[in-house]
């Protein structure tokens, strides 16, 4: 990935597969790799946006927030198994099995990075 578009516009799976994806950062600014619907992902970046107003997050990276538990309300973190901030210039792994389902997509929730067409499809076979 870099700013702000994923290298690969669709990615194929088999039903029942578990992929290990590595993604690389060639950016400057930070970026998400996420697997969910796009209503899943609209939901995500409304969480997202209230990280950045609370300074978790910055356009350029994640702050520690080992600092923050027991500040924020209802434990917010992005902590999701389905999802991975990668900062720039760095390397992240996620493992993911897919099961059988339609309209996954893989994207970058990033406030506006969507919007931006950091998003593709998964299609599984
Ligand atoms: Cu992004």
């Amino acid at each position: 990935m870099s700013d702000n578009v994923f290298a690969l516009e669709t990615i194929e799976v088999k039903a029942g597969e578990t992929v290990r994806f590595v993604l690389h950062n060639d950016g400057a600014l930070l970026h998400e790799f996420n697997l969910g619907y796009s209503a899943t992902h609209a939901a995500h970046e409304q969480e997202m946006i209230a990280m950045f107003r609370s300074g978790m997050l910055t356009p350029t990276g994640a702050h520690d927030m080992s600092h923050m538990e027991g500040e924020m309300d209802g434990g917010m973190a992005h902590d999701d198994p389905n999802s991975v901030l990668i900062e720039p210039g760095a390397r992240e792994e996620l493992i993911w099995t897919f099961s059988k389902t339609k309209n996954l997509e893989f994207a970058c929730n990033i406030p506006g990075h969507y919007q931006a067409g950091m998003v593709g499809k998964v299609e599984i076979r």
